[in-house]
């Protein structure tokens, strides 16, 4: 038996925080925000989606419309909510402005929806017809430094129409919280900005107490990698459950116990790493043959879902050296 070391070169961490990806249905993916969003300006037959500030850190509480999975209309109205102040948000804006002018005919679009890959933390609709006006209030928050439409003197105002009977457009966040869904009826504009969690980089040591990080490409065992705690980051309110290491599940011992530990490893990813006085999450991913490509440099980590760490998604990248075993 031979083994050859492939020893590929080190990857520099990423440091900024990334967009979410997003996948649309009946809705136009549209990029960043135009400069003028008053009536009749940026018409589509469908609604547009547009891209407002990107990993804004929160510096009080947010109002938002809806806060909570579940299906929503005139029949059972949103409840409101707030994200909490020191979230990372990424904003969006569906603008439906039909290629009519009112007072045409209302026209309606159903079935849409929008898939982002971190998770929604709220949605906000509402536009000072009746009750609060978070749209206008969130404008100089979270929306772009642009114009929006701010008339409230036509019978249907701004925002998505959950509260009045009229011109009704019916909202659905899922369970897992990566999808809003909607029908859409408007004769002016409907809006509804959306609130992501920004995904933002947390440090990890992957192999903890080794540099550089090699392993064999033969899928046998566990992989062991280590979240960084640190002054600013306590990683005992990550939720284990659905943390991802390039693709690998965490590892399973017994019926449905995870591999997870905290303890104080590592401070950084080197040789010999020991612990900094910040206890640390000690994740066992299960390797699996298929996973690694020689000349892979990078191993990520993501979490997704929402847990009790601010809402945020997380994500961690650090070089890793693809071992290859070969039988001669
Ligand atoms: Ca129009
Ligand atoms: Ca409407
Ligand atoms: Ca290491
Ligand atoms: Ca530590």
């Amino acid at each position: 038996m031979k083994k050859l070391m492939l020893f590929c070169g080190l990857v520099l961490l990423v440091t900024s925080a990334q967009a979410p990806a997003v996948s649309v249905t009946d809705v136009a993916d549209a990029g960043g925000a135009p400069d003028n969003l008053n009536l009749d300006q940026v018409e589509n037959e469908l609604p547009q989606l547009f891209e407002e500030q990107q990993g804004v850190e929160l510096s009080e509480d947010l109002a938002v419309d809806i806060d909570s999975p579940g299906s929503y209309s005139y029949a059972g109205p949103a409840t409101s909510g707030t994200i909490p102040a020191g979230t990372i948000v990424t904003s969006y804006l569906v603008h439906y402005d039909p290629l009519v002018t009112y007072p045409a005919q209302a026209v309606e679009v159903t079935g849409c929806s929008i898939t982002f890959d971190t998770p929604i933390l709220g949605l906000i609709f509402r536009s000072g017809r009746l009750g609060p006006d978070t749209l206008g209030d969130s404008d100089g928050i979270v929306g772009s430094s642009l114009t929006y439409w701010t008339a409230d003197t036509l019978s249907n105002v701004r925002g998505f129409d959950l509260w009045d009977g009229y011109d009704q457009d019916p909202i659905t966040l899922s369970a897992d919280r990566l999808t809003v869904s909607f029908d859409t009826k408007a004769n002016t504009i409907d809006e509804m900005r959306i609130l992501v969690a920004a995904e933002i980089e947390v440090k990890i040591d992957i192999k903890p107490g080794s540099f550089p990080n090699s392993f064999n490409i033969n899928g046998k065992g566990v992989i062991p990698v280590a979240i960084l705690g640190s002054d600013d980051f306590d990683v005992t309110c990550i939720d284990p459950e659905s943390l991802t290491f390039s693709g690998l599940d965490v590892a399973v011992r017994g019926k449905d116990k995870l591999m997870v530990s905290y303890e104080d490893v590592s401070g950084e990813d080197v040789e010999g790493a020991s612990g900094d006085g910040y206890v640390d999450m000690v994740i066992h991913f299960q390797d699996n043959t298929d996973n690694w490509e020689l000349g892979s440099t990078e191993g990520v980590l993501k979490r997704k879902l929402y847990d009790e760490c601010g809402g945020t998604a997380i994500y961690g990248a650090g070089s890793i050296n693809v071992v290859q075993e070969t039988v001669e």
